[in-house]
């Protein structure tokens, strides 16, 4: 982009037709069109995205897809698909989208086709974990495995364990899977507690295989399991690794045999495809591993190929600079109604948040706009007991993704058909949310209703003003194919931002400085003398606090 964003005259227009639609009223835009929902529905590899409650017109989204082209958003797709080094500050390209190039056509980095290194570490992971659910991998003792434990962290870490409870449905039973992250010893206690060694692996999953915390817990797992098990040997039998760092893998005893390589042009929080994903692949079977690949590269081709205005992981991108840069919202709400996907919202706070969380653009330069929204959520109905009072009621614009499922995973109920279906329910409160969030309850429509008989005090109290905008993602069934492609939508969303707001998504140099200082503090927290303090008069304080000195 030569002009700076705001400066794009595309940005302009937008920001005028912005003065121009922001007092219409979802009421007045759904009376004017019956068609509207129609109009604003699209389809796309299992999904349905409804985003009709939003405050756009035509026009608007016309505009929109315009800034989104002369932003450059075909030409950075392109380049990324193609391989280029387009995470510029770590001078590396950004290829998640081959983990799962399922059409194997090559992919070239610095002339090398990745494609035949992909498979040759898929076709390892789908060996070992055949040999893991078959019981032909067994401990050092013989035993048979019942326990996986990943140790890792952030992009390490949140893929799997939000993938495997998405699809525990698919998962063997009789294999427990554990995740552990925290450096606090509260997580690999309460993890390991019940657990046999001899019945145990470990996954250590680490990038760098530097990651303060992930060394710390797999060093305590060893210990855990040599205390059992009393032979070094044993290590080869209870650990793989998954990692970029051979040499470290070897360090700490794991043999390189039973190590699972992943390369530096995937990002830690796009790694879920990556070798990163192998508990879920032990747990969910290999078919159903390559499934979710499946849907993953569904959407790849998706982004890829359909034009802007009718590219829904595009559309999203756009519907989410509308709200953060013109109306203002500093938060996007991620709402799925199933279970299963309690911890899509961590997940995607860290794909979205450590993505487009940046203030300076791609020279270097301070940004003149707002980059990346908070991004939170909990799973449907749980919120609507908790916090969606103000996202009805409140001050704040908070647009909202709620995401559904025709079928349910868990059937309970009579029937399909009956009063107690927990599923029925579930979706009714689902839909309900976004009509009530979109139209509101006018005064009049509340001083008529009999509640506030005698107590016009009360209307005020008991208006919705609606006009709250949301998309509405719905899907047949939570499956493996259809977890990847709504991963893969938000990834590319993701990405659209990112090219438009003109910043580097790939990197994440804002963890750094915290990394750094605790390791300056790490020594005065346990050495043996009081050290010499040089921090602020607040952390100098907190430090002899901890220490319990004067
Ligand atoms: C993700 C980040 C970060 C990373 C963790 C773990 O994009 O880079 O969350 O994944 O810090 O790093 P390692 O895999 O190197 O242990």
């Amino acid at each position: 982009m030569t002009s700076r964003l705001t400066d794009l005259p595309e940005w302009k227009a937008l920001a005028a037709h912005y003065e121009e639609v922001r007092g219409i009223h979802l009421r007045e835009l759904f009376a004017r069109d019956p068609r509207r929902a129609e109009r604003f529905t699209l389809s796309a590899e299992g999904l349905m995205l409804d985003y009709s409650k939003n405050r756009v017109t035509e026009e608007t989204l016309r505009r929109l897809a315009a800034l989104a082209r002369a932003c450059g958003v075909e030409t950075a797709r392109a380049a990324m698909f193609a391989g280029q080094p387009i995470n510029r500050t770590e001078n590396r390209p950004v290829l998640h989208v081959a983990l799962r190039n399922r059409g194997n056509t090559p992919i070239y980095v610095k002339g090398v086709d990745v494609m035949p290194e992909v498979n040759r570490v898929l076709a390892r992971m789908q060996a070992f974990a055949r040999d893991v659910r078959s019981g032909a991998w067994r401990g050092f003792t013989g035993k048979r495995i019942r326990a996986i434990v990943n140790i890792g962290i952030g992009g390490s870490d949140l893929g799997p364990a939000m993938a495997y409870e998405a699809l525990k449905a698919y998962s063997q039973r009789d294999l427990t899977v554990r995740f552990v992250s925290n450096v606090d010893a509260t997580h690999i206690v309460e993890a390991t507690r019940d657990l046999v060694p001899a019945e145990t692996l470990f996954i250590v999953t680490s990038k760098t295989f530097t990651t303060q915390e992930t060394m710390t817990n797999a060093q305590t797992a060893r210990a855990w399991c040599l205390a059992a098990l009393k032979d070094e040997k044993a290590v080869a039998r209870h650990f793989v690794a998954v990692s970029t760092n051979a040499k470290e893998v070897a360090r700490f005893g794991i043999d390189p045999q039973n190590m699972f390589e992943f390369w530096d042009w995937v990002g830690g929080r796009y790694s879920l495809c990556s070798a990163v994903g192998l508990a879920l692949m032990v747990a969910i079977s290999p078919e159903h591993f390559l499934a979710m690949l499946d849907g993953f590269h569904a959407m790849d081709r998706h982004f890829a190929q359909a034009p802007l205005e009718r590219n829904m992981p595009v559309i999203l991108g756009l519907l989410g600079i509308w709200y953060n840069n013109f109306f203002g919202a500093a938060t996007h709400a991620i709402l799925p109604y199933d279970q299963y996907l309690c911890r899509l919202p961590a997940y995607l706070q860290q794909a979205d948040m450590e993505s487009n969380g940046k203030s300076v653009d791609r020279q270097g330069r301070p940004v003149g706009w707002q980059t990346g929204p908070i991004i939170w959520g909990e799973p449907g109905t749980n919120g609507q007991h908790a916090f969606y009072q103000l996202i009805h009621q409140g001050t704040k614009l908070v647009p909202a993704d709620f995401i559904g499922f025709c079928k349910a995973v868990n059937e309970v109920g009579l029937s399909r058909a009956s009063r107690d279906d927990h599923h029925a329910k579930l979706m009714a409160n689902c839909f309900a949310q976004t009509e009530a969030l979109a139209f509101g309850r006018t005064a009049a429509e509340v001083a008529t209703a009999t509640e506030v008989a005698g107590r016009p005090e009360l209307v005020a109290h008991k208006v919705f003003e609606g006009n709250r905008p949301t998309n509405t993602i719905l899907a047949d069934e939570l499956t493996p194919a259809v977890l990847g492609a709504l991963i893969a939508l938000y990834e590319h969303k993701i990405f659209t931002q990112g090219v438009i707001w003109d910043i580097f998504s790939f990197d994440q140099w804002g963890v750094q400085l915290g990394k750094e200082l605790a390791g300056k503090i790490l020594p005065e927290l346990i050495a043996q003398t009081e050290p010499e303090l040089r921090h602020d008069s607040s952390t100098n304080a907190l430090i002899r606090r901890y220490r319990g000195e004067p």
